[in-house]
């Protein structure tokens, strides 16, 4: 009842616009730039060149199915579309994370590269600066992807997991958790964890 009246409040103070002092409303303004919609898609705010405003990547596939990952500068609240090597995926993920432990964000990105699940790939691209990542891993492709990273060791780094479909049918769950070794990735195996997709 307690919760009813209360959305009830929101509501007549928002269709009448009465407000009460020091209950801020939110005010959204569309920010500069230009932006290509995609579905099948993940998006998320990250500080790739350190210099303290959260930069923007998403992926996904265009309206016109082409499988896309965009990096966006954020300078001033202008964003600026950063050419990259990243992979563009569709039915896929990507994760952030300091796998080298150098201070920057790295990315973790798995899912297919065409519109359909033939096309698979995962792998860690790492952070050069100034919006450039060279790939530095390559693993099992998945599609349908999800990925994360995890310290699964506890021992101060990060390692990953990623699920998804291994083959271009829609049984072949897979789930693979990679431990990080410090100078590269090891499959675990008998993780005991079940086959997933995304
Ligand atoms: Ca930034
Ligand atoms: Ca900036
Ligand atoms: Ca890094
Ligand atoms: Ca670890």
């Amino acid at each position: 009842m307690k919760k009813q009246f209360y959305l009830g409040l929101i509501v007549f103070m928002s269709v009448s616009g009465f407000s009460i002092p020091g209950f801020a409303q939110p005010v959204f303004n569309k920010v500069l730039g230009s932006f290509t919609g995609v579905s099948n898609s993940q998006s998320a705010w990250v500080d790739f060149d350190n210099d303290n405003d959260l930069d923007l990547i998403y992926t996904g596939l265009t309206k016109t199915y082409v499988p896309s990952t965009f990096v966006y500068e954020n300078d001033n609240g202008v964003f600026t579309l950063r050419a990259t090597t990243l992979p563009a995926i569709n039915w896929g993920s990507f994760a952030v994370g300091d796998y080298d432990k150098d201070g920057d964000s790295d990315i973790l990105i798995t899912g297919s590269t065409s519109f359909s699940t033939d096309d698979r790939i995962s792998a860690i691209f790492r952070n050069e600066g100034g919006f450039v990542f060279t790939e530095q891993y390559s693993f099992q492709g998945l599609a349908e992807a999800s990925a994360d990273w995890l310290d699964i060791d506890n021992d101060e780094d990060l390692d990953f997991i990623i699920t998804g479909f291994s083959e271009n049918n829609f049984n072949s769950y897979t789930t693979l958790v990679y431990e990080n070794t410090g100078s590269g990735f090891v499959k675990l195996t008998g993780t005991g964890l079940p086959d997933c997709s995304s």
